[in-house]
């Protein structure tokens, strides 16, 4: 394989990549702006370098022309979740679907390897179009909780270190660190209601704070300045009681303001284009 080739050979695997980073990410959106709690925290995404390749290539005595075939996570995503029961939850929107076909899935999490590595890995067939027309690409899909996913980015680098040799001592402390990691997500779990609780009521308020100041925002350009300047005043107070109640009032009022407005400037329209 000519060097040079490889660049073209891996644009495919960049799109796929970035599409899927694309997909992955409208989907917190998605969760977030609806309120809903999204079991995505983070999603990054690499395709792995040529070195990397030919070495992994060479080490599973991979021919030049079967690597593509073979290597099953040339182009890859990174899915990071807050609890370990999310996992699941992003295995089944998956495996539902119709964009992405499941090739193979594999259980780190309850089958931890020797190492002490955890993660849920899923290979996908994903289908790009460019130039030179439609293709199915393989991504490896990783899914793992934020704690899981420090412990691999220390072993990783670990191993990149020692060369894969990792001393007996450097990797019973790996060892450890990986049951440490089970216990805390594990005691994260235990709190888990608290906690998206928590993050739930203040997407809520958040949401409910950028709605009332859109509004408001509108209001400036058809209402009369100064009584919007009094509602902003309203907003102001209520904002620094700290109560949620009193918030989604004051944004039905306003609701009810915007839309008075509204009809106002419908009815005169509708005059103007009468008499004219
Ligand atoms: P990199 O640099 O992250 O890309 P197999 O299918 O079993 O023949 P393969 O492809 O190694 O071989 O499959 P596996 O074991 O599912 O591993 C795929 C990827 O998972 C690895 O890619 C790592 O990213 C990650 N991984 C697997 N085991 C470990 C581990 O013990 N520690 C860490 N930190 N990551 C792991 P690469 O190409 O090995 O590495």
């Amino acid at each position: 394989m000519e060097i040079q080739l490889w660049r073209e050979i891996l644009t495919p695997y960049d799109l796929a990549v970035k599409e899927l980073i694309v997909k992955f990410e409208h989907l917190i959106y998605e969760h977030r702006s609806r309120g809903l709690y999204s079991p995505i925290e983070q999603v990054t995404g690499r395709v792995k370098t040529v070195a990397s390749i030919l070495d992994k290539a060479q080490k599973k005595n991979i021919s030049i022309n079967e690597i593509e075939n073979r290597l099953m996570d040339i182009a890859g995503v990174r899915i990071i979740c807050q609890f370990v029961e999310d996992i699941q939850k992003v295995v089944e929107i998956i495996r539902r679907r119709t964009d992405m076909e499941i090739i193979s899935e594999r259980d780190y999490i309850n089958h931890m390897k020797d190492s002490g590595y955890r993660s849920y890995h899923i290979i996908v067939n994903y289908e790009v179009q460019s130039l030179s027309g439609n293709r199915k690409i393989k991504v490896e899909i990783q899914i793992r909780t934020l704690a899981m996913n420090f412990w691999s980015t220390i072993e990783h680098s670990l191993q990149y270190k020692y060369k894969k040799n990792i001393p007996e001592h450097i990797s019973e402390k790996l060892m450890n660190a990986a049951n440490a990691i089970i216990a805390l997500d594990n005691e994260m779990s235990s709190v888990r209601s608290e906690i998206m609780d928590a993050q739930n009521s203040f997407m809520i308020h958040t949401k409910l704070v950028s709605d009332i100041l859109n509004n408001i925002q509108n209001l400036y350009r058809i209402a009369n300045k100064r009584e919007v300047q009094k509602i902003q005043d309203e907003f102001y107070r209520i904002y620094e009681l700290n109560d949620i109640e009193q918030l989604e009032r004051f944004e039905r009022e306003l609701d009810n303001i915007a839309e008075g407005y509204r009809a106002q400037s419908v009815s005169s329209d509708t005059e103007n284009f009468v008499t004219v």
